[in-house]
């Protein structure tokens, strides 16, 4: 980032409008997509479905300087081909903002997915920190506070406030970190997201950090992976970075400094997120391979992350080819018997089909309709769906993908595993909890019953109607 110059600022009345629909594309290597340019990536798991937000290089080529006006999201169902969804926020989603759509994270809380961007504002001072909020992990998204959530009139901010990954610790209490100029940065957020909750502290232990942290948890033990740009087993030449990392049992620190995990890339800049993925750890990067690429015209690229058996990462192999094809395969293996039967209903709205709950889709969210969707609206109150199967068979657990309209439809408030035991409907016994969360497989596993006929009884929220993208019913 030593080659950073500040950006012509384009005022809070930038037009710039984000892209609604664009052509799908599949991409099978790295870097991922190379139609354009993509940096600062950052992953999210949300259901089976990774996605990647990254901000686009638009620099000329040959001038040295971030010119960088919108962020992109892509998405994969098995981490090998990508889906361009677009750009899904830009400068002009915050209106106090005018330049330098750098570095940025989505963080999912509440339902809801919370957008944390390094943009330029129009006050003093040069970077800071935003965040937008929308429904689904596709948006939209709108400024979700009206001003920065961190500026330089923060008390104890960075030298340079960029970069903020978000973290939601088990217990619910989320925190960012961000930073730039040498100088880390964390905060706990307050339950609503836009808020910070307490002072900015200053964290210990992550040696020679320059910027891009990324946070995350695994068996128990906080990491921060960061930007280092020093000589002393790093990079060759400073204006490089390398990724390294630290540890720590608690996640404001002290932090123990593990390490490199990835070393310094084809572009000056070095930013990189990890997450799981399909019981697979992946790291997500950006460098300067794509054709025409360049320290402004950076690419993002996939590869796998291996951990030793005593917690600590492997060096990353960083690689053209990218990682193999690791599909989605149902919630916890076993056949699906949902295919083979025939499903019916209390109702089913016209316009809305049966076929979704048994065909095979594999939702990329609760709103997803391409392999269509079961709704009942405008019935409320408890409905249900069925399978029948011409002989018994032999059950001990569903998965139920949950359709959410964000209109008419809604999660449920409840549900209830019924089979029929030869004379009427009764509970599935040893039911587990049923499931009401969005843009996931609910699993509900039971005591193993042998049945022709299986219900799920759907309770509704108050003034909402309910839906179904896919219901799994597998084999004991
Ligand atoms: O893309 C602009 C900036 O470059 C990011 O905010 C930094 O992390 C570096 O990648």
């Amino acid at each position: 980032m030593r080659t950073r110059h500040r950006a012509v600022k384009l005022g809070a009345a930038l037009a710039l409008v984000a892209s609604a629909v664009v052509s799908p594309a599949a991409f099978a290597a790295n870097p991922i997509i190379t139609s354009y340019y993509t940096a600062d990536p950052a992953p999210l798991v949300v259901g089976n479905t990774m996605y990647i937000y990254a901000g686009r290089d638009e620099a000329a080529q040959g001038n040295n300087n971030f010119y960088m006006r919108e962020w992109r999201v892509l998405s994969s169902t098995d981490a090998a081909n990508w889906t361009d969804h677009g750009a899904k926020a830009n400068i002009g989603t915050f209106p106090w903002a005018g330049a330098d759509a750098w570095a940025s994270e989505v963080e999912a809380k509440n339902g809801k997915y919370y957008w944390y961007t390094s943009v330029n504002g129009n006050g003093a001072g040069w970077m800071d920190i935003g965040v937008a909020v929308g429904d689904s992990p596709l948006g939209p998204f709108r400024d979700a506070k009206g001003g920065p959530l961190i500026s330089d009139s923060t008390p104890n901010s960075s030298g340079l406030n960029i970069d903020p990954t978000v973290f939601t610790d088990d217990d619910g209490q989320s925190y960012i970190y961000w930073g730039g100029y040498w100088g880390a940065r964390a905060a706990k957020l307050k339950s609503n997201m836009i808020e910070l909750d307490g002072p900015v502290v200053t964290p210990q232990g992550l040696s020679n950090f320059w910027e891009a942290p990324w946070m995350f948890k695994r068996n128990g033990l906080y990491y921060m992976m960061y930007a280092a740009n020093d000589t002393s087993g790093c990079v060759t030449n400073s204006n490089y970075a390398c990724q390294r990392y630290a540890t720590a049992t608690n996640p404001m620190g002290p932090w123990t400094h593990r390490g490199v995990v990835l070393d310094q890339v084809s572009s000056t800049t070095n930013h990189a997120g990890v997450v799981q993925f399909n019981n697979q750890w992946y790291i997500v990067y950006h460098n300067a391979n794509a054709p025409g690429g360049g320290n402004f015209r950076r690419s993002v690229a996939v590869d796998l992350l291996h951990f030793n058996s005593d917690g600590t990462m492997r060096k990353v192999t960083q690689t053209t080819s990218g990682p193999p094809p690791n599909p989605s395969g149902p919630p916890a293996g076993g056949t699906n018997l949902a295919p083979s039967a025939t499903a019916s209903t209390s109702y089913v709205s016209s316009w809305e089909s049966l076929a979704a709950i048994n065909n095979g889709g594999v939702p990329a969210n609760s709103g997803d309709r391409a392999n269509l969707a079961y709704g009942n609206w405008p019935e409320r109150g408890t409905q249900w769906i069925e399978y029948t199967w011409p002989t018994a068979q032999s059950i001990n657990k569903v998965a139920t993908y949950w359709f959410d309209d964000d209109q008419g439809i809604d999660l449920p408030a409840s549900c209830q595993v019924q089979y029929w035991n030869g004379s009427a409907y009764v509970d599935v016994p040893g039911q587990s909890a049923c499931g009401v969360a969005g843009n996931t497989f609910n699993t509900t596993t039971f005591t193993t019953v042998n049945t022709t006929r299986l219900r799920l009884n759907i309770t509704s929220k108050p003034d909402f109607s309910t839906g179904v993208l896919e219901w799994q019913a597998f084999q004991a």
